[in-house]
């Protein structure tokens, strides 16, 4: 492993450095990380007993996703209570164990709030589906329109966004599974509820959250209807709603600005515009997740229909968020997490360059402005898994989707979207955790809850430390090179040939007190041997880092191997 200088210049401002701007985050999808009891989940014990690994990549923040009482049908995405533990990951002392091991090796800790909706098993619903005075107002309850619902939304799941309910009487309103019922922020007692759990975890001495489709809370008055043929049917009238900045605002000023915490906020159809003024100086969060780049393969805009997907609008989007918040509001980077496909088998070649293509990937988040974000097995180069039957899959994103496929005219069997819905099922994401090339990779001794990647026996934690070569040692590489290149973090970024259909070429440069920092990125992202001429001048150059054995230090023109990736310094 390369080890780099520390940082030494005095080039930024104290009051633009934050450590949630030099952290990397790694996220950590507990059902599937380690599991302690043999039940084939993965659970907190688990998970503190692999934290020497997590800390021994470099991150600085460790994201949980939801670990809150839940039936699960979303898992932990459907919350029933917000103040416990669900059982099937351990108990309160464990969480509180878990938080103090992370503390002791120097790393923070950033918790899961899902506030646009609940659990229908959650209490405030039960007593709102009674009618009870006190609840009755905390979700979004209407008469139907005739006999259909209220207005034409539709789930961001499949299917109509209304759910009728025979003990109310009516219908409720619900953005996600028919299991999560959207809150009524417009209700105050609503946003204190809210507030106090957000107050009661941050006492508890956590370092932040990850918000749950935050800029969905504030619904548009009337709930008219959607655009038929907008890709996600009602969604202007409850994306970054009227009330939003208010609501998120006053969650900053009444209870987050108490407190020394990073806020990142995960937003659908999030514009670089909106961006600023979420994360500017003056905005409620620190840094926010859009999903622009995660629609390259898309085909037609349509999420159940894979695309060939082409650097230029890749170069296209990343600069303009690279620019669009230079300024004003702080970048989220991230390839993968728990609803994305694996990223290596999207924009890599899983088959012929793994290892080579995985690395270059890794180089991409890692050098970019923004705080990056790494999903469990993403630092292996793990792949999407080989999936035979729809009886295999759990999410139920992808069950209620392809229902919905083959419930249209286009579809006869499964067998005809069986490579769609295989390919873009969250359930890529969420296979266990590779730790082993022995039985169930190592995850568990019992029965996982989801199948293993059968690649196990050759992507794996265990074979990747004992190999200098694998994507695991060269990710700590990349942590170790930002966590030392102030520039990295802070400097400008410069796409040096936007037009180019294979090889991304990019700088970050920063003024310091001991003269310029710069970094040049060269990547080619495809399969075929690229030779680039680099548009820049220099005294010196040197290698820092590179996904093949090279001892070349001139950047000017370079001949690039198949998913090759490089990066200089110059001087
Ligand atoms: O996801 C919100 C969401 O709509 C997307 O992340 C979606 O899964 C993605 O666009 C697929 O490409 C969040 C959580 O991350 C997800 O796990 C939950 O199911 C969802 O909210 C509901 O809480």
């Amino acid at each position: 492993m390369t080890t780099y200088e520390t940082r030494t210049n005095g080039g930024v401002a104290d009051d633009e450095r934050a450590w949630w701007k030099e952290a990397v985050v790694y996220q950590i999808y507990p059902r599937s990380f380690a599991d302690s009891d043999g039940d084939g989940f993965g659970d907190l014990p688990g998970l503190i007993n692999r934290l020497d690994y997590v800390s021994s990549l470099g991150a600085d923040v460790i994201w949980l996703n939801p670990i809150y009482d839940s039936p699960q049908r979303d898992n932990g995405y459907d919350i029933s209570d917000y103040q416990s533990i669900d059982d099937e990951y351990g108990t309160m002392d464990d969480w509180e164990e878990l938080l103090s091991e992370i503390h002791a090796r120097d790393m923070k800790l950033v918790m899961d709030l899902v506030v646009n909706h609940t659990s229908v098993d959650h209490e405030w619903f039960q007593k709102s589906r009674r009618g009870d005075p006190e609840y009755e107002d905390y979700y979004i309850w209407r008469e139907g329109d005739g006999d259909g619902p209220p207005n034409n939304w539709q789930s961001f799941f499949g299917g109509s966004a209304w759910t009728y309910d025979e003990e109310r009487e009516a219908y409720y309103l619900h953005l996600y599974d028919t299991s999560q019922p959207d809150l009524n922020w417009e209700n105050e007692a609503v946003r204190r509820d809210v507030f106090e759990t957000i107050e009661w975890w941050l006492e508890k001495g956590i370092d932040g959250f990850r918000m749950d489709v935050i800029n969905l809370l504030s619904k548009a008055d009337g709930l008219p209807d959607g655009d038929p043929d907008s890709e996600w049917v009602g969604s202007e009238h409850f994306i970054d709603g009227p009330r939003i900045t208010e609501y998120l605002d006053a969650m900053d000023e009444q209870v987050l600005s108490n407190y020394d915490v990073m806020t990142v906020g995960e937003m659908p159809q999030l514009s670089v515009e909106q961006a600023k003024s979420y994360t500017g100086t003056d905005g409620p969060l620190d840094m926010a997740f859009h999903f622009q780049h995660t629609k390259l393969d898309y085909a037609e805009n349509q999420r159940w229909a894979i695309g060939e997907w082409d650097l230029e609008e890749l170069k296209e989007i990343t600069s303009r968020w690279q620019n669009g918040l230079a300024e004003e509001g702080w970048n989220a980077i991230y390839w993968e997490n728990h609803d994305q496909p694996r990223v290596v088998s999207r924009y890599g070649d899983p088959v012929n360059y793994r290892r080579e293509s995985a690395k270059l990937l890794g180089t991409f988040s890692l050098t970019l402005s923004g705080t990056p974000y790494i999903y469990q097995g993403q630092e292996l180069g793990m792949t999407n898994s080989p999936w035979t039957s729809i009886a295999d899959m759990r999410d139920v994103d992808a069950i209620n989707h392809a229902k919905a496929l083959l419930e249209t005219d286009d579809y006869d069997e499964y067998t005809d979207i069986q490579d769609t819905i295989s390919y873009r099922s969250r359930d890529n994401a969420r296979t266990p955790m590779q730790w082993e090339p022995s039985e169930n990779a190592g995850f568990t001794e019992g029965d996982p809850w989801i199948q293993v990647n059968p690649n196990y026996d050759e992507v794996n934690v265990g074979d990747a430390e004992d190999d200098p070569d694998s994507v695991l040692n060269y990710y700590r590489d990349l942590l170790d090179l930002r966590d030392s290149h102030d520039a990295l973090v802070y400097g400008d970024y410069c796409d040096l040939l936007p037009d180019h259909e294979s090889v991304y070429v990019y700088t970050r440069t920063l003024g310091t007190a001991e003269g310029t920092e710069r970094l040049l990125v060269v990547l080619n992202f495809f399969g075929d041997e690229e030779t680039v001429e680099v548009p820049v001048k220099f005294e010196t150059a040197s290698l820092l880092l590179s996904n093949y054995d090279r001892d070349d230090d001139d950047p000017t023109t370079v001949t690039l191997a198949p998913y090759e990736a490089r990066v200089y310094e110059l001087r």
